[in-house]
């Protein structure tokens, strides 16, 4: 594990009971299980507490601005197809501000795998309601409780085009290894939805207790469902949470639907593109 992290970037910043340390590991674990070359391995994250992501793993890894992960990783994918590309962050930043990049890598298959950590709040910048605030939920900026209605992200992802989602809270390691795996060896666009918690900011707004509370909520709050029509895995607060994978499917993508269509028009003279 040491091997694939920035030891001399330990300690980390997240606060302790934090789930982004289970999230981090487990990538790793996955990583390592599907015999993937880490040095034909990129990572990119926005910004925010789960943003840090980058910074601690030993691959080529991109910490870039807020919301735009995924068109980075869009970037990194289109100039080397052959680099297997990681998107770690935050519910905010690929949810809030880079909802139009997630839903459009998502439409076009872009072969990248998207580990979306939600914590239900923007944490790193004090806890203010987020798109995935689930309904009465508190945050800083929703002192009467949250009464805009949440995406719900394996949902979006499926609607939008993504080939394989999932959702794992940071209890199920193994189950959330497995997934992580399964999406890295996907082509095409896979979401794998982490719940995880924030003791800092959500538990203590809502008063919820500890990171342990939480962890203890999700054991005995999640519901496993496989294959579960993802219009019935919306999060309510402090209800039942559905877990599983929901979607593992084909669809062409980006640089398959590209080389097709530029074989159609251009014949013999188009060379595959390989970057
Ligand atoms: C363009 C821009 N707008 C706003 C911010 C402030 N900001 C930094 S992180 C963040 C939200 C982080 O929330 P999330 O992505 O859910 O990550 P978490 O900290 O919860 O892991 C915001 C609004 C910023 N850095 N850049
Ligand atoms: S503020 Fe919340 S999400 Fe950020 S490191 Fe602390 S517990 Fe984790």
């Amino acid at each position: 594990m040491e091997n694939l992290l920035r030891m001399d970037r330990i300690p980390h910043i997240w606060c302790p009971t934090c789930g982004l340390g289970t999230v981090l590991t487990a990538w790793v674990s996955a990583l390592e299980k599907a015999g993937i070359d880490p040095k034909m391995t990129a990572v990119v994250s926005g910004i925010g507490c789960t943003g840090r992501a980058a910074g601690y793993l030993k691959v080529d890894s991109l910490h870039t601005t807020h919301g735009r992960p995924v068109a980075f990783a869009t970037g990194v994918k289109l100039g080397n197809p052959n680099i297997n590309v990681s998107v770690i962050s935050g519910d905010g930043d690929l949810i809030a501000i880079g909802g139009n990049h997630f839903i459009h890598a998502a439409r076009k298959n872009m072969d990248i795998t998207v580990i979306c950590v939600n914590n239900f709040i923007y944490a790193m910048t004090g806890g203010q309601v987020a798109p995935t605030t689930p309904i009465t939920g508190y945050a800083t900026t929703s002192p009467y409780g949250n009464f805009e209605h949440p995406f719900n992200i394996p949902h979006l992802a499926e609607s939008c085009g993504a080939v394989y989602v999932a959702r794992w809270t940071v209890l199920h390691v193994r189950r959330l290894v497995n997934a992580i795996t399964e999406a890295l060896l996907k082509p095409g666009f896979s979401v794998v939805e982490v719940i995880s918690p924030c003791a800092n900011y959500y538990a203590r707004i809502n008063r919820l207790g500890t990171g342990l509370d939480l962890m203890k909520f999700y054991h005995d709050n999640s519901v496993i469902k496989n294959g579960e029509d993802t219009r019935n895995v919306a999060i309510d607060f402090q209800k039942p949470i559905i877990v599983g994978k929901f979607i593992d499917r084909e669809r062409p993508t980006f640089l398959d639907s590209y080389n097709k269509r530029l074989k159609e028009v251009m014949g013999d003279k188009f060379k595959r593109y390989e970057g």
